[in-house]
């Protein structure tokens, strides 16, 4: 009987996990087709980026971009935030917005010197 109770739990148990598993798939196969909707299913063109956040009090716009290159600056594809030298930039694009950007390292920092949105 005692055995049997445990026997039970233990399915129980078992089921719960694979019930949590399932739920993290679902949830992270969620949140995948996002992101791919949000950059058309192809990956992010030189310059290109999708816009991740927005940060009006900071000067600051996270980007998630694919390989940049500029006079001073080069990197592969990442997500990072970014200063922008003009705070119009940021009132012109919210998150999940295609972007193309051009940035440059000002005062040593890679700086977001160009922006237009992608339609
Ligand atoms: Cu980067």
């Amino acid at each position: 009987m005692k055995k049997s109770l445990i026997k039970t739990t233990a399915a129980f148990g078992f089921a719960l996990l694979a019930l949590n598993v399932y739920a993290d798939q679902n949830s992270s196969m969620k949140k995948g087709s996002m992101e791919m909707g949000a950059s058309k299913g192809a990956s992010l063109g030189t310059n290109e980026a999708v816009v991740q956040g927005v940060d009006k009090a900071g000067k600051a716009v996270t980007l998630k971009h694919g390989p940049l290159k500029s006079k001073t600056v080069e990197m592969p594809a990442m997500t990072m935030t970014f200063a922008v030298e003009n705070a119009s930039f940021l009132s012109a694009v919210k998150e999940g917005d295609k972007v193309k950007v051009t940035i440059e390292n000002v005062e040593n920092q890679p700086t977001v010197t160009a922006l237009t949105v992608q339609k």
